[in-house]
């Protein structure tokens, strides 16, 4: 055994000095407390869940190139002077085909529809698209007194010049309270912003510890690392058709955690693939996911996986309450 060193390194911190005239974070006694919900949603891949990350400073949410890789609302917290600000990390919206899509797709509505404030990412490069065009002629139909900020995020992916057009047919296609253009990867316009939700949030007192910083079960958390590393290492649709749980979760005596852990897979093949040559994929994963739980709870972790096929797993109501989703948000005609 190793000595514990998992949680001397947090990762680079980029609040850059260009974003002066934000908000000053220090907390002022005659300010009164603000808190409330701020929901992200926009297509599958539009940066929400790393958005979310980069606003609390930690990861929370599992990111990754392939879409629709959030499943459930997650939530975070981010702590900017008096205020708290949840975020409400939500599946992206997309045309449902599936019962697991629907139950998804329905999630990330439900959380725009409990927000204070909404947020709508597109990505810059990508522009107005057809999918952002759904969203927005949603959203207009929901039609609340909530404001709707938008965001355009992977600034870094284009030239300046091409943003003010793109914001401009934006802001023509729907009415936002506020246009922030930002980079939720590299940390460009999110100190602006984080200032803008603090003063934009109603005065409420917080509704978490101050020191939190997510509300999810720590079991659901193991269970999205996990789902994390095998969707890095699959390919295609595999990613899609699995799912993670935590079943067994034992503190020891010597501060680590024994945590047992089951992969659903629906077909007999996948089963083969998740496992690879002589076991050497669920091996790989299990020990890439064991490092960054290991980072993220600060102390050691016995990890251990398991696959199972349940060719019917999408259509058990039992997996959806895992994953903290609706199953009957699910039913044909329902979203
Ligand atoms: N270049 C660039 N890539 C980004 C940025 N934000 C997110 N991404 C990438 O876009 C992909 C999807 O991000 P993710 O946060 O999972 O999107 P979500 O589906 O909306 O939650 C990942 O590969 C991210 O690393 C950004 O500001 N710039
Ligand atoms: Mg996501």
């Amino acid at each position: 055994m190793t000595d514990e060193t998992a949680s001397d390194d947090t990762g680079p911190e980029d609040d850059t000095p260009e974003e002066l005239g934000a908000t000053p974070a220090a907390p002022q006694d005659d300010q009164p407390t603000r808190a409330g919900f701020v929901a992200l949603i926009g297509e599958p891949n539009a940066g929400k869940s790393t958005l979310l990350n980069q606003m609390v400073g930690a990861k929370v949410s599992i990111v990754t190139h392939k879409v629709q890789t959030t499943r459930a609302r997650i939530r975070g917290i981010a702590m900017h002077g008096p205020a708290q600000i949840v975020f409400v990390d939500t599946p992206g919206i997309f045309r449902p085909r599936r019962r697991l899509d629907r139950s998804m797709v329905a999630a990330a509505w439900g959380g725009a529809s409990d927000a204070d404030i909404v947020l709508v990412l597109i990505e810059a490069h990508r522009g107005l698209t057809d999918g952002t065009q759904a969203i927005l002629d949603q959203l207009v139909q929901l039609g609340r007194g909530t404001p709707v900020a938008l965001i355009i995020n992977k600034i870094d992916r284009v030239k300046a010049e091409e943003l003010l057009a793109l914001s401009q047919k934006l802001n023509e296609a729907y009415p936002f309270a506020e246009t922030f253009m930002i980079s939720a990867m590299k940390g460009h316009g999110c100190q602006q912003l984080r200032g803008w939700l603090a003063k934009t949030l109603p005065e409420s007192p917080w509704l978490y510890p101050e020191d939190q910083i997510a509300d999810l079960p720590m079991r659901m958390i193991a269970a999205e690392i996990t789902r994390e590393k095998l969707t890095l290492r699959l390919h295609e649709e595999i990613p899609y058709q699995l799912t993670v749980e935590t079943e067994g979760w034992e503190e020891k005596t010597d501060g680590s955690a024994r945590i047992e852990q089951v992969v659903y897979v629906a077909r007999q093949g996948h089963k083969g693939i998740v496992l690879g040559k002589g076991g050497e994929t669920i091996k790989a994963v299990g020990q890439a996911s064991r490092v960054e739980l290991e980072e993220f709870m600060g102390r050691r972790v016995h990890l251990f996986l398991q696959v199972r096929v349940r060719e019917n797993w999408e259509n058990e109501a039992e997996r959806y309450d895992e994953i903290g989703l609706n199953f009957r948000d699910g039913d044909e005609g329902r979203s």
